[in-house]
């Protein structure tokens, strides 16, 4: 299996509640190498760029305030089969379905208040790293 890299954000209301540090250990407990990181509040603009495949969705509104409202960690992950792997460790997008010990299952709050967010692809990992690191950031 190849080693691969995948994006993933902790959000506003993970930071908010302090669990920034308590995911991080999560994350390397899982065995991801953290290869990037930075702290970030976005700008409603920024969140609706980050978001633009979810545009028509009726949620897109709620979500990028939400995105916006305080700051996030952006990181960029490895491992083998990150982009699965994290997906996987995050759990199922709502918090209520999501698998003991998962992420969102230990700290997400709702639909819309997950934690974490992660990469669904290597076309989207590329793309959301990219937004967020230059090329040396990651080397
Ligand atoms: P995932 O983050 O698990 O890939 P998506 O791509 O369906 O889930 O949704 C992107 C983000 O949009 C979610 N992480 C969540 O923050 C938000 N979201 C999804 N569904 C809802 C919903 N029904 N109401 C509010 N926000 C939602």
């Amino acid at each position: 299996m190849a080693i691969e890299r995948t994006f993933a954000i902790i959000k506003p209301d993970a930071v908010e509640k302090n669990l920034a540090g308590a995911i991080l250990a999560h994350i390397e407990k899982a065995g991801f190498a953290i290869k990037g990181s930075k702290r970030v509040h976005l700008t409603l603009a920024q969140a609706q760029g980050f978001y633009a495949e979810h545009s028509a969705r009726g949620f897109f509104g709620e979500l990028c305030t939400f995105m916006s409202r305080g700051p996030v960690f952006v990181l960029a992950l490895e491992s083998e089969n990150a982009i699965l792997k994290w997906r996987e460790t995050m759990g199922a997008t709502d918090p209520a379905q999501a698998a003991d010990g998962t992420i969102r299952k230990l700290f997400g709050a709702s639909k819309g208040e997950t934690a974490t967010h992660g990469s669904d692809s290597p076309g989207a990992a590329a793309r959301e790293l990219s937004y967020f690191f230059a090329a040396y950031e990651l080397l």
